[in-house]
């Protein structure tokens, strides 16, 4: 649904003021400009990358066009694990001015630098992400995300003041709280991961307040997968546009490339972050349309350029421009990484699947919780899945009933028999940030 005054401001901002519209040889040509100049500072800064060129027989003039990108080494997160926690940086401490970490399954996090510089590159492509979700001065946009070492709030915020906006920093938790100050504030936008934003829902419920009765009218949910059921389930839910931003804390944070209103994929903000899509097993580059691993290069940074990042996250670069007019190219949206596959007894899952699989079936909430266990070598996959809180109320046939959809569902998505275990309304465990979805109980 268009709200006609964010459509009206929308298309009377200037399209040559912003990079989002540069016609794409002048896009290409700054780019190329770019991205010779941050491989010849990561060369004379970085010694672990100017290693890597070595033994590549590779020096920053060898890259002449945008295509030479492809000889240049990838970077993998076990570089910045194995430089920490400064080895990457290519400027001296008193030039930077920020540091965030993003905390791993195992071990220490991983650090990430910016300078002045970098901040403002970074507030500006979150202020043109939130501007392309039709979010202007005049909003009142709170962040809750958390604020702190992950970059997710501080990200936001930023982005938010520097379009103009009004933001309410509430970070993660006390959803009581956060539902009060979006009622009392009139809060027009909240920025957040998607499962927490379905939390809120539940919390107002509970509260008395209808969601659709407040001012807030956009979501810019990310930072974990959610899939095109849970976005329709969120906005018949709240009465909200929803929108999904990408990013990563080694390439920036958030604000890689987010969703335009017309949601038809995710647009990089190919100025300052060079989007390639390989095949996950041999590295070779994938043209458009092509499902594969995306490769980030910051064009820009400074104190810590990432020359072609292995994401692992599994997307695709979408053909043709968007109907928006932004030249800036779009990845489809990310529906899984290349390492959060199960393999259950020989078969691929992924979380995602189950998400879309639950949504299908009216009764089940899209709160979840996979749980595997091994039993004589044989690996079992529970699915826990909340159920609305009237089921519970109801006659055993209805639960049974709603127990066998899930189940047909299920088994018709994965391929494989799973048990489903349905669990009343809020037992599964919510998060203020990513949900974890997986619960591995098998030992080695
Ligand atoms: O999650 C940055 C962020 C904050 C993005 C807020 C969007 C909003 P990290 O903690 O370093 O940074 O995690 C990055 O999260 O490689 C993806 O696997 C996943 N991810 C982030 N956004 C999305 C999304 C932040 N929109 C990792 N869809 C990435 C799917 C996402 N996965």
């Amino acid at each position: 649904m268009m709200n006609p005054t964010l459509e009206t401001c929308v298309t009377n901002c200037p399209p040559a003021s912003v990079p989002d519209y540069l016609p794409a040889d002048a896009l290409r040509a700054l780019q190329l400009r770019r991205l010779q100049a941050v491989v010849t500072r990561a060369w004379s800064q970085v010694l672990p990358f100017r290693a890597r060129m070595d033994e590549c027989g590779l020096t920053p003039e060898g890259i002449r066009s945008l295509e030479d990108i492809a000889k240049l080494p990838f970077t993998q997160k076990s570089d910045l694990r194995d430089n920490y926690p400064f080895g990457l940086f290519a400027s001296p401490m008193k030039e930077i001015v920020r540091l965030h970490a993003s905390s791993g399954t195992t071990g220490k996090p991983i650090v990430v630098a910016y300078t002045k510089q970098d901040i403002d590159v970074w507030t500006s492509v979150l202020g043109r992400a939130l501007a392309g979700c039709g979010l202007h001065r005049g909003d009142i946009i709170q962040v809750a995300y958390g604020y702190g070492l992950f970059t997710g709030g501080l990200g936001a915020h930023y982005g938010a003041e520097g379009l103009g906006a009004t933001v309410v920093p509430a970070s993660g938790g006390h959803a009581d709280r956060q539902i009060m100050l979006m009622k009392d504030f009139g809060v027009t936008a909240m920025c957040c991961t998607p499962t927490y934003f379905l939390h809120l829902i539940d919390v107002a419920a509970e509260m008395g307040v209808d969601m659709k009765e407040l001012p807030i009218r956009a979501g810019v949910f990310g930072a974990e997968p959610w899939t095109d059921a849970m976005r329709a389930h969120i906005e018949k839910m709240s009465g909200i546009e929803a929108f999904d931003i990408y990013g990563l804390s080694e390439i920036i944070g958030p604000g890689v490339g987010c969703e335009c209103r017309r949601h038809q994929g995710l647009h990089i903000f190919e100025d300052h972050f060079y989007p390639e899509v390989v095949d996950p097993e041999t590295g070779a580059t994938l043209p458009e349309g092509e499902l594969g691993e995306l490769v980030l290069t910051t064009l820009s940074k400074q104190a810590m350029p990432m020359i072609r990042y292995r994401t692992h996250d599994i997307t695709r670069l979408l053909p043709g421009r968007c109907a928006c007019g932004r030249t800036l190219r779009r990845i489809d949206r990310i529906g899984r990484r290349s390492d959060d596959m199960l393999i259950i007894r020989g078969v691929n899952v992924f979380p995602s699947q189950v998400e879309t699989a639950l949504l299908t079936v009216d009764g089940a909430l899209p709160h979840f919780q996979i749980i595997l266990t091994r039993s004589q070598g044989l690996d079992q996959m529970e699915v826990q899945v909340e159920v609305t809180p009237n089921m519970f109320n109801d006659k055993i046939g209805a639960l049974q009933e709603l127990h066998g959809k899930l189940q047909h569902a299920l088994d018709r998505v994965l391929g494989i028999r799973v048990k489903v275990t349905l669990v009343e309304a809020h037992t599964i465990e919510r998060s203020e940030g990513k949900a974890k979805r997986v619960i591995d109980r098998r030992t080695a």
